[in-house]
């Protein structure tokens, strides 16, 4: 075994040496069963006992690093994976600029680092706990098997967090990873630390829409703390970043191939008013005003998971060296910013206005800004889409003002345009930019299970290419067996 191949004769595959390492490897194997228990209890509600086609991480050589087969989902290799080592790295920004990076968590610093590790922890079961049930109604083989990579894979990250939690944490850490199994999505008692992980994920648009929108902030996320200079979570995220891709690529391919699919049976019917709702829907596809809202709702609940306009938390997380920026060495600057501005939308008296606020305040913001830049370009390939379909129809992603719940904006009502609006107005035209019940009550209606292979729900194109190259045919998931 080396760092680049996993070990894969224990219990718990890795490329850490594990087995070299008696009291972490003691610690993982006890909380191992109550992991299990929560991924019977918590994981997909279906087909937990039939095949399904999966990449499992045999290496983390970006080049090849997995390998595809059937595996039953409480059989999945749930690893724990490092990125290769960078050798003689350095602390690239904040107060440590230049100091070798830690391998052993730095005293002063210990509370704050936990904190970033266990609120990432927390989504990922979070956000399996939110698509369990979504197995009774994939519209395709293909869609199953997708949904089901990302929820494996959401558990594998998991035990990335809880690694770290385990090896570097000592009987705090192992108190924290049992309290992720605890937590659960959406409970009233014991809910999941961060909004947008305690939303509902109620049908396959909400699931696209997520992993277009949230993962995207986990990547966001992910980039900031891969440039940590506690580098076991830098290495970490580094590895975790590769899978992330492939959630992102089911979201954007998946909302790409419904709106297809709206503006292919538009065309065929005659119908060139994209707003002509009812027309479109007795179709039996998803109209575009609505896929809209549905952008608008998932968008604006993960502009919440930035954090405030104004953070202490952040300045003193990129200060320690512990979280930096987007691709932070990749930017030209002292990496200290100590005497930097950075320009925010606020709310000053009533008004959302752009104010410099010291750069290390306002690194959320800056966070933010790099995100809404990536979604933009998701945005834009939906559209193409849409011209070429000869559909007069644009997407546009909603000002950040609105429908928020986090930040300085939480406390007016705005439109997805950025006006601000009296409650009464709010209430009255809600419906148009958020989904409605009726809306609901009609995409709850499309949600009907399609699970012969090769075959598609009426309101979704198949893929352009299958998954592993595999033919149109293939049977992602073995139902029968
Ligand atoms: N909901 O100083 P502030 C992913 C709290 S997604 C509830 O602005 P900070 C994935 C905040 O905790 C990526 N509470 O906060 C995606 C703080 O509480 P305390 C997950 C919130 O720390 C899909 C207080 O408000 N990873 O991987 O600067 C599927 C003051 O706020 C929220 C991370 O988030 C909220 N939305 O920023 C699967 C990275 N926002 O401490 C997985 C680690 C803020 O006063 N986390 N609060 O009690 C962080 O870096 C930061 O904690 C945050 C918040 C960016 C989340």
């Amino acid at each position: 075994m080396n760092i680049v191949n996993v070990d894969y004769d224990g219990l718990i595959p890795n490329n850490v040496e594990l087995a070299r390492d008696a009291r972490v490897k003691k610690a993982l194997e006890k909380w191992h069963p109550g992991y299990i228990d929560w991924w019977h209890d918590m994981g997909p509600q279906v087909f937990q006992q039939s095949p399904v086609y999966l990449r499992t991480a045999v290496s983390v050589d970006p080049k090849g690093w997995a390998k595809f087969d059937y595996v039953r989902m409480p059989e999945y290799k749930w690893g724990i994976l490092l990125a290769p080592p960078v050798e003689d790295r350095k602390i690239a920004f904040g107060a440590h600029r230049g100091e070798p990076a830690w391998q052993e968590v730095p005293g002063e610093y210990r509370a704050m680092l936990r904190r970033l590790i266990v609120i990432q922890g927390d989504t990922e079961p979070a956000s399996v706990e939110q698509q369990r049930h979504l197995g009774k109604t994939a519209p395709s083989l293909y869609d199953l098997r997708n949904l089901f990579q990302v929820n494996v894979e959401e558990g594998r990250h998991l035990w990335a967090m809880v690694y770290l939690l385990q090896k570097y944490f000592g009987a705090d850490g192992r108190e924290e990873a049992e309290a992720l199994l605890q937590r659960r999505s959406g409970d009233p008692d014991t809910p999941r630390m961060l909004g947008a992980f305690n939303e509902k994920t109620p049908d396959w648009l909400s699931f696209f829409m997520f992993t277009v929108f949230t993962d995207r902030d986990g990547k966001m996320q992910l980039e900031a703390l891969a440039q940590s200079g506690f580098d076991p979570l830098s290495r970490t995220c580094r590895f975790m970043l590769t899978e992330e891709a492939h959630h992102m690529f089911v979201g954007e391919t998946g909302v790409g191939r419904i709106v297809e699919r709206t503006c292919t049976a538009m065309k065929d019917a005659g119908i060139e008013d994209a707003y002509d709702i009812e027309a479109v829907r007795k179709l039996g596809v998803i109209d575009l005003p609505t896929i809209q809202k549905k952008a608008n709702l998932h968008f604006s609940l993960s502009l919440d998971l930035f954090g405030n306009e104004i953070s202490t938390n952040a300045a003193n997380a990129f200060h320690a060296g512990l979280k930096g920026r987007f691709r932070e060495d990749k930017l030209e600057d002292d990496h200290a910013l100590e005497s930097d501005t950075y320009p925010v939308l606020r709310l000053v008296d009533g008004a959302i206005t752009k104010q410099d606020v010291p750069a290390l305040s306002g690194l959320n913001m800056r966070l933010r800004d790099d995100y809404v830049r990536d979604c933009n370009s998701g945005f834009g390939r939906w559209n193409r889409a849409v011209e070429k379909l000869g559909i007069r129809f644009e997407f546009k992603l909603p000002h950040v003002a609105f429908h928020r719940q986090i930040g300085e904006f939480a406390s007016i009502k705005a439109d997805p345009a950025g006006n601000i609006l009296s409650d009464a107005e709010w209430q009255k035209r809600r419906d148009e930019f958020l989904p409605s019940d009726s809306d609901r009550v009609f995409i709850e209606g499309l949600m009907q299970p399609e699970l012969t292979p090769a075959k598609f729900a009426s309101w979704i194109a198949p893929p352009k290419v299958g998954i592993d190259n595999k033919p149109g045919d293939f049977e992602y998931v073995k139902i029968a067996e």
